[in-house]
C-alpha cells in the first residue's frame, strides 16, 4: 500500500526500492552488521512522527505537542532498561557512532587518553583510531589481539592501562569473533579509575537473547547500535548506571544533537518489544549454532579462521592461504548471490581497503529460517565461488546465484 503511493508520486525511485526489495529477497545476506528488520519495525520507521520536532526529553521539550511523543519515548526507555536490566537508556542517538561520541563528550576533554581495541584488530575506528575524529582529539591507545590466538590478551591490555591510565576504556569491536570478557575488562578499568565502555553494538541481540554474557553490572557505560543482531531500526542506544544518567544526556543533547528521529525511537520501542520474547530468545541461540555449524564446515575445507573459530554471529576469515584478497573474493561471492564484506584481519600485510579478510555472519540467515543443516551448503558455496573466481568461471558464479535463489524460496525475508 506504502509503496503504490510511491509509484505514483515518484515512480523511478519506487522502482529502486522494489530492485532492494527484490535484491534482500535473492541474496543470502551474510554482513555481520546487516539483518531483516519486522514489518511492524518498517512501518512504524514510515509514520508520521517523521514530521515532530522534539529537542530536549520527555517532560522537558523545547517544542510544544508531545504529547504522544513523551509516551513513545518513555515506552522505549522503559523496554530498554527492562531488556538489558539497566538502571538508565537514552534512545536518542543517531547510531552507534554519535553514541560513541557521546561518552568522549560526558567523560573526556580533548586531548585526555583513552584506550580502545585497534581497527586492524577487530575495534571500531570511534574506539580511537587515527583516521577517527576520536583518535585525533583524544591521546589514544590501542590494544591489540594476540598473533598466536587472534584474541584479546588482558595481560596486554592491564599493562597498558596501568602504563597509560585511560580516562575511559572500551571493550567490543566490529570484527571480534569471540566472547567478550566483560568483567576481566571491569577489573582492570577499576584498578585505574577509567570509566569501562562496552560497545555491544554487534552483540546486542545476542546479549538481549541470552546467548552472549551481559555487561550490565560490569561496564558503567555501554553503548550499541539497535540494528544489528538487535534486528531493530537504524539507531543508536546508550545504556549506563544511574550515576552517568545525566553527564551522558547532557552529552547526547544538546552536546552533540538536535531533535531526535522520533519514527526511529518508535520503531525501536517496537524492536525491544519483539526482542522480550521467546522467538527472539531462540532466534538469539540459533545465531551462535549457525555461526558455529558454517564455521566447522568452513575449517573442514580448509579456511583460516581468525581465533580458530567464533563464539557469535561472526566469522572472520583470513584467505591469505586460499590465495585470494579478500575484495576480489567478496566482489566474486557478490556475482554468487552471496553477499559479504572484505575486512582487514589482525596483522593485515596488506591495506585496508584491499585486506586478505572477508567478514561475515548469521544474523541474516537466522532471520530468515535458516539452521545447521543449511551452513554446510553455504560453506560449499563459498568454498565453489572462491575456487571458480580464481580461475575466471564466471558461469560457475551465476549457477550458485541461481542455486541460492532456489533455496532462499524456502526461507522468505521477514519485512519484505
Ligand atoms: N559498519 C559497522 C559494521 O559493519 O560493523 C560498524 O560501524
Amino acid at each position: 500500500m506504502l509503496r503504490d503511493v510511491v509509484h505514483r508520486t515518484d515512480p523511478e525511485l519506487a522502482a529502486l526500492l522494489d530492485l532492494e526489495d527484490q535484491r534482500q529477497r535473492d541474496k543470502l545476506r551474510l554482513i555481520p552488521s546487516e539483518n531483516y528488520t519486522s514489518q511492524a519495525v518498517l512501518q512504524t520507521l514510515s509514520s508520521a512522527l517523521s514530521n515532530k520536532y522534539s529537542e530536549g526529553y520527555p517532560g522537558k521539550r523545547y517544542y510544544e505537542g508531545q504529547q504522544y511523543i513523551d509516551a513513545i519515548e518513555q515506552l522505549c526507555i522503559a523496554r530498554a532498561k527492562s531488556l538489558f536490566g539497566a538502571e538508565h537508556a537514552n534512545v536518542q542517538p543517531y547510531s552507534g557512532s554519535p553514541a560513541n561520541l557521546a561518552v568522549y563528550l560526558a567523560f573526556c576533554k580533548p586531548g585526555d587518553v583513552i584506550m580502545g581495541l585497534g581497527l586492524p584488530a577487530g575495534g571500531h575506528l570511534t574506539h580511537g583510531w587515527n583516521v577517527s575524529i576520536t583518535g585525533k582529539y583524544f591521546t589514544s591507545v590501542a590494544y591489540g589481539v594476540r598473533k598466536e590466538t587472534g584474541r584479546v590478551d588482558l595481560n596486554e591490555v592491564e599493562a597498558l592501562a596501568k602504563k597509560h591510565t585511560p580516562k575511559i576504556l572500551f571493550c567490543g569491536g566490529t570484527a571480534v569473533p569471540r566472547t567478550i570478557d566483560f568483567a576481566g575488562f571491569a577489573q582492570i578499568a577499576r584498578s585505574v579509575g577509567a570509566v569501562l565502555v562496552a560497545d555491544i553494538a554487534h552483540i546486542a541481540g545476542l546479549v538481549a537473547g541470552g546467548a552472549h554474557p551481559s555487561p550490565v553490572g560490569h561496564a558503567e557505560v555501554i553503548t550499541t547500535t539497535t540494528h544489528k543482531t538487535l534486528r531493530g531500526p537504524r539507531g543508536g542506544m546508550i545504556l549506563c548506571n544511574a550515576n552517568h544518567a545525566q553527564a551522558l544526556d547532557r552529552a547526547v543533547f544538546p552536546g552533540l544533537q538536535g531533535g531526535p528521529h522520533n519514527a526511529t525511537v518508535a520503531a525501536l520501542a517496537v524492536a525491544l518489544k519483539e526482542a522480550q520474547s521467546e522467538d527472539f530468545r531462540r532466534y538469539a541461540h540459533q545465531i551462535v549454532r549457525n555461526s558455529r555449524a558454517l564455521a566447522e564446515a568452513l575449517l573442514a575445507r580448509g579456511y583460516d579462521l581468525v581465533s580458530g573459530g567464533t563464539d557469535n554471529h561472526l566469522i572472520l576469515i583470513d584467505l591469505s592461504n586460499k590465495e585470494i584478497p579478500g575484495k576480489r573474493a567478496a566482489q566474486a561471492l557478490d556475482r554468487a548471490g552471496i553477499e559479504t564484506n572484505y575486512n582487514s584481519v589482525p596483522f593485515d600485510p596488506r591495506k585496508p581497503f584491499d585486506p586478505s579478510g572477508l567478514r561475515i555472519g548469521t544474523p541474516g540467515m537466522t532471520s530468515r529460517g535458516m539452521t545447521e543443516s543449511e551452513m554446510p551448503q553455504v560453506a560449499a558455496w563459498i568454498d565453489r565461488a572462491i575456487a571458480a573466481e580464481k580461475r575466471g568461471d564466471a558461469q560457475q558464479l551465476s549457477t550458485i546465484a541461481a542455486e541460492v535463489r532456489e533455496l532462499l524460496l524456502r526461507f522468505p525475508a521477514p519485512g519484505l
